[in-house]
């Protein structure tokens, strides 16, 4: 299995661009799992709508609580679709997010101790980590109007059919958090990038989609498994 998360801030393009990567993967010939988190389990499914419910509502669950949910959805999604496959050699698996994203939005973001959070990410994925993680990088403030665009283009009823796969109309309204969050936010996955160069490429998020879709591409041909049937 070869393993390729895309992480970044709100709107910097992963759902957009893990649609065309998982298109050229199968191009080839290759198994592609999608996933994106929280979700692609029941529970997670679950948990996503109570995140949400949470952000949306007047009463926001405390930090430790948020941090513990995306956990329990992380370790369904380990524990019952990734793990499972893991020992496929032709299977590949793309994820909109993944740990990283706990220590960029928990840590950085809400404040909470980074190594406590290393040690429930590592509780939580079973030390199961990504051979290849793509920082599509850019200012917040261009994301989240990206974002808004979406959402004011599109009735709501729409966007939950949508492509988008991963774009549900609820949102997480994270993009509603202040201007310092979010930069702390790019900074901790800056700092995640820098500590660990063999795993990370950070990407330029600011150009077009095609442009960031090739070097995506160019990154990761080369390390594709060769298809048992080849
Ligand atoms: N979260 C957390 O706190 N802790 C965790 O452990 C995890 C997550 C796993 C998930 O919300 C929220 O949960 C997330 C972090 C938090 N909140 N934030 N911020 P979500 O799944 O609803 O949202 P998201 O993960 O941030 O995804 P997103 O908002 O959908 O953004 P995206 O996937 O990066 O972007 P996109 O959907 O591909 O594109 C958005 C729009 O921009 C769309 O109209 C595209 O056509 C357009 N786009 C994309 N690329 C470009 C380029 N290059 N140029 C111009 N326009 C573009």
């Amino acid at each position: 299995m070869l393993f390729i998360s895309l992480e970044g801030g709100e709107g910097a393009g992963k759902t957009t661009q893990a649609a065309r990567l998982v298109e050229r993967i199968e191009s080839t010939g290759l198994r592609c799992l999608r996933v994106r988190e929280p979700g692609s389990t029941d529970l997670g499914a679950e948990l996503r709508k109570l995140i949400k419910r949470s952000r949306t509502s007047d009463e926001a669950m405390s930090r430790a609580a948020e941090l513990f949910l995306f956990a329990a959805a992380r370790s369904e999604l380990v524990t019952k679709v990734i793990g499972p496959q893991r020992d496929d050699p032709d299977l590949v698996v793309v994820a909109d997010r993944y740990a990283d994203s706990t220590v960029a939005y928990q840590g950085y973001g809400r404040g909470i101790d980074i190594e406590t959070i290393k040690s429930i990410n590592a509780l939580a994925t079973n030390a199961l980590m990504p051979d290849l993680t793509f920082l599509l990088d850019c200012p917040p403030g261009i994301g989240i109007s990206r974002v808004r665009g979406l959402q004011l283009q599109m009735p709501l009823d729409a966007m939950k059919d949508a492509d988008t796969l991963n774009r549900d109309a609820e949102g997480m309204k994270f993009e509603e958090e202040s201007e310092e969050f979010h930069q702390r936010i790019r900074q901790g996955f800056h700092d995640l990038a820098t500590q660990e160069p063999n795993r990370w490429r950070v990407i330029d998020a600011t150009r077009s989609i095609d442009a960031i879709s090739d070097d995506i591409w160019n990154a990761v041909r080369d390390r594709l498994p060769v298809p048992a049937n080849a």
